[in-house]
């Protein structure tokens, strides 16, 4: 798959199909203000020929009839996203309207834009490289805001930033390889390599992990809040949630079904199921929701046991323990308000949260347990893969980087130059294949 050509002038609609106040169409390349200047006309004097980068002007869109009023954006090469000369028209949000003015673009000898190709003119002028391109389009369909953080991160340069140091460090080993080749009687040290080496592979070590943790993300990681009635499960949910979402009752077994929530924990996105309380019952139905509660805790990513913190503890709650007990289970002590009836030795865990609900403590600790409990050693981290290709480059890398490690001298060139070179995939500065710049793009929106 070829890349398509940079050097004319492309359009595209920018904004979603459908109806919406206001609609963009974009155009990009050398016609591009001969374009504006044809379609627009500035009202108040203004002219488009002369207009200024970076300025706008308001006025119609006139084709052989006048299409619809709006504004003009200019901006002029070098200074626009692709770094060519840009116009967008900021029409009113209809398909008509913005089929029109994307036509009258295509006859003045616009070309329609294929998916991503003002992002990809963008990366080819150097405005921004290979991690931060694919970031955008992860911007654009992120539907979390933990995947929003993700993804803005990355177009802010966190992973472009990262590979930079990793790169860093494999350079500073290549060099001292490389002058033991003119030196051959001096040989490589292991101490001057293994200090390089190690820093290289924990780093990249620690974005393998968000490349999981960002797995888990897409998959829709699960949390389940269980224990007995009336322990304060609905409303811990709830004070995560911000809002009242279930409901909140002193008359035990209220929760009888199961309900699933999307919750938002910095980092990291969940679905957390609030559970029927477990107890035995000789209720059919609330009996069933308890089952349902036993199947749920077994299979969710993680698992919240809320205890009632303010009252003794009681054999039903020594038995949750050895029923969840393990490293996927936080336990919270909760209505921490109305005191505090026992600890975590007594329970015979290793770390209780005590929350309350009614004045708040706890809660902030709790999330960011949570957070950390569902995307893990990611959690510390602010740049993160965005997907396999990603993946796969750096795992190439630190299998590179390992064998390097151990190889005699001759042969670590050749494997920190194949660790460069996978890395130099992930920003693709340096030698990347048309075929996986194509494949990128062609992911992307039209118009992005
Ligand atoms: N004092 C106090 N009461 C709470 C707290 N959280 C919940 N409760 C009360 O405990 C009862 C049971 O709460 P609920 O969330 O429905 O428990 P669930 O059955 O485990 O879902 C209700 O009367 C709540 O008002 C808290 O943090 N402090
Ligand atoms: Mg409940």
């Amino acid at each position: 798959m070829a890349l398509p050509p940079i050097d004319d002038t492309i359009a595209a609609i920018a904004t979603a199909h459908g109806t919406a106040a206001i609609g963009v169409v974009r155009v990009s390349g050398p016609s591009a203000i001969a374009i504006g200047t044809a379609l627009f006309r500035p009202s108040g004097g203004a002219d488009v020929a002369t207009l200024a980068g970076g300025r706008f002007c308001v006025g119609w869109v006139v084709d052989d009839e006048p299409l619809d009023q709006g504004v003009l954006l200019v901006f002029r090469a070098p200074a626009s996203a692709t770094g060519q000369d840009v116009v967008e028209f900021q029409v009113h949000g209809g398909p008509a309207v913005l089929g029109a003015v994307l036509d009258a673009a295509l006859r003045r000898g616009a070309r329609p834009a294929g998916p991503g190709e003002f992002t990809l003119r963008g990366f080819l002028a150097g405005k921004l490289d290979l991690a931060q391109a694919e970031s955008v389009q992860a911007l654009v369909q992120a539907r979390s805001e933990a995947a929003r953080r993700h993804a803005g991160a990355g177009l802010a340069g966190a992973l472009s930033k990262r590979i930079r140091s990793v790169q860093d460090h494999l350079t500073s080993a290549y060099a001292a390889v490389l002058a033991v080749l003119d030196y051959p009687e001096e040989g490589v040290e292991d101490e001057d390599l293994e200090p390089a080496l190690g820093a290289a592979l924990d780093e990249l070590d620690a974005l393998l992990a968000t490349a999981r943790a960002g797995k888990a993300a897409q998959r829709g990681a699960t949390m389940a809040l269980v224990g007995r009635p009336n322990a304060g499960k609905s409303s811990l949910l709830n004070a995560l949630l911000g809002y009242e979402r279930a409901l909140v009752s002193d008359v035990p077994g209220t929760t009888r079904d199961y309900l699933e929530v999307p919750l938002e924990l910095g980092r990291a996105s969940v679905t957390a199921i609030d559970t029927a309380g477990l107890r035995a019952t000789n209720d059919a139905i609330e009996g069933a929701g308890v089952a349902l509660a036993r199947n749920l805790a077994a299979s969710a990513d993680v698992v919240v046991a809320v205890i009632d913190g303010s009252v003794a503890l009681i054999d039903d709650d020594r038995a949750l323990v050895d029923e969840l007990g393990g490293a996927r289970t936080l336990w919270v002590a909760a209505k921490a308000d109305a005191g505090c009836a026992w600890d975590a030795d007594d329970l015979g865990v290793e770390r209780i949260h005590r929350v309350s609900t009614i004045d708040g403590r706890g809660l902030a600790e709790l999330r960011a347990a949570l957070e950390a409990a569902v995307v893990g050693d990611a959690a510390a981290s602010e740049a993160w893969l965005l997907g396999e290709r990603h993946e796969a480059v750096v795992r190439e890398a630190r299998e590179a980087v390992q064998r390097a490690r151990t190889a005699p001298d001759d042969l670590r060139g050749l494997d920190l130059e194949t660790a460069l070179r996978a890395l130099a995939q992930v920003t693709g500065r340096g030698d990347v294949a048309e075929q996986t710049l194509s494949e990128v793009f062609a992911r992307f929106c039209v118009g992005k």
